[in-house]
């Protein structure tokens, strides 16, 4: 079987660079998006989100016309299904929340119209195990004149497969290439058939299992990871009671031949990290309590900083008893959810900035090199300011996020500083 015309569901993070990528290794590749901003962008040749070195990639792929984006799906040999899968509404804060396949169910729903005998269905979103046996119950209900391969095994009309991607955002366009990938076919043929596509741009191996393992692979490693920075930080708050700088101890650990201790800082964000990790929980709650207990140490993270803010009000106060709360200037460095990136979503530097805005009389400088507007939730509480300026009027300094722009900076000493990523 050889691919020739590609379709993409879902045109984001994940969808558009690997749209562009089989466009540039000379697919015919149709991308499909229920946004039409994002549609008219890519038509243009022009991206809506921030990777580097993707758009010159789009913008190539457009003007040779082997990408073109649309709002419904047309027929193709083989469709990648590359959309979110956010949770459902949690009702109370002890609950566990459930993820929600509603994105998934509407990509299968779209794609069956156009789906016919032969194609190859592969769902790319991170999933709770049994979503890719799901996408296919689904696609069966909505095309009862297909075989599946629930029915028909190696015999079916559609092949499906999981291969979860596994990108870091802000290295997508190498590691795309470069990374291995975990192909999960529900059947021998469906592995075989993902490799083969997969194999158009892909240099890392192509390993083969089946969808379950490859949806609980997925959950694994940014369960790990997650697991792994719950122990900093919980180490950070150890150290912080005892009096021990956290980085220096991590470092030192470190040296020992088989020790990796990640970095703490003021919680885990993004939309992966701080997501995956419940598809497991929500599945098995009786057995994940490792891992939900390092989910709930990531996420309390954030208060124990907008604490650790209220102190050292507290004591400037004390220290200088001429003064009032309102006059006391907060400098917040950095809102991003990681260092070097402009992306704000599901931050923990975002949600504590708000937090010490909520609570704060005095004025608050939000410093973020790689923003040029405040997001609406801190319009009312905070200014966007330069680094400089916010150094020399702050009388707290609390460092969120380690962008290049902040490290080696230094500090008066009269000013309190809060360092959550060690780097001052
Ligand atoms: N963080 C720490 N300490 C560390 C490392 C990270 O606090 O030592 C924080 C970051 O500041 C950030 C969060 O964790 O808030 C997540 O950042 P990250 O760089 O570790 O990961 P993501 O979310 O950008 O991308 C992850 C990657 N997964 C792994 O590294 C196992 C990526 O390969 C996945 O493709 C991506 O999730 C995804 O899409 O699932």
């Amino acid at each position: 079987m050889s691919f020739e015309t590609i379709s993409v569901i879902g045109l984001g993070y994940i969808g558009l660079p690997t749209a562009a990528m089989f466009a540039a290794y000379g697919k015919n590749v149709i991308g499909v998006d229920v946004n039409q901003h994002a549609v008219n962008t890519i038509n243009r040749g022009e991206i809506h989100i921030v990777e580097p070195d993707l758009d010159a990639i789009v913008h190539k792929a457009v003007t040779d016309g082997k990408l073109k984006a649309v709002l419904t799906p047309e027929p193709a040999d083989a469709f990648l299904i590359a959309v979110p899968t956010p949770f459902l509404p949690i009702e109370k804060k002890s609950d566990i929340p459930q993820p929600d396949l509603k994105y998934i169910q509407a990509a299968a729903k779209a794609i069956a119209v156009v789906l016919k005998k032969g194609d190859l269905v592969i769902l790319e979103s991170t999933s709770p195990v049994g979503a890719t046996e799901k996408m296919a119950e689904w696609l069966s209900e909505y095309r009862t004149d297909l075989t599946f391969p629930k029915t028909h095994n190696e015999e079916s009309d559609i092949r499906i497969a999981h291969c979860p991607e596994r990108v870091l955002p802000g290295h997508v366009v190498r590691e795309l290439v470069e990374n291995d990938r975990v192909i999960g076919g529900l059947t021998t043929k469906c592995s075989e058939q993902a490799v083969e596509l997969y194999k158009t741009f892909v240099q890392g191996d192509c390993v083969v299992t089946n969808a379950r393992t490859a949806e609980m692979a997925k959950l694994t490693e940014n369960s790990c990871r997650d697991v792994q920075i719950a122990f900093a930080n919980e180490l950070s708050i150890i150290c912080d009671k005892l009096d021990i700088d956290v980085w220096e101890l991590i470092s030192l650990a470190n040296r020992h031949p088989r020790i990796n201790i990640l970095q703490p800082g003021p919680g885990v964000g993004g939309h992966c990290i701080a997501v995956d990790p419940w598809f497991i929980v929500s599945k098995t709650p009786e057995q994940a309590r490792l891992i939900h207990t390092a989910r709930k140490v990531n996420d309390s993270k954030p208060e124990w900083v907008v604490e650790k803010v209220k102190l050292a009000i507290a004591e400037h106060l004390i220290e200088n008893p001429n003064k009032t709360a309102k006059e006391i200037s907060i400098a917040c460095l950095g809102l991003a959810f990681k260092a070097d990136i402009d992306d704000l979503r599901e931050s923990p530097a975002l949600n504590i900035t708000e937090a010490v805005g909520a609570m704060h009389t005095g004025l608050l400088m939000a410093v973020e090199p790689n923003i040029e507007q405040l997001p609406s939730s801190l319009h009312s509480f905070a200014a966007l300011q330069q680094l400089e300026p916010a150094l020399i009027k702050a009388d707290i300094v609390v460092v969120l996020v380690e962008h290049k722009e902040f490290k080696g900076i230094s500090i008066a000493k009269n000013v309190k500083l809060i360092d959550m990523k060690g780097i001052v």
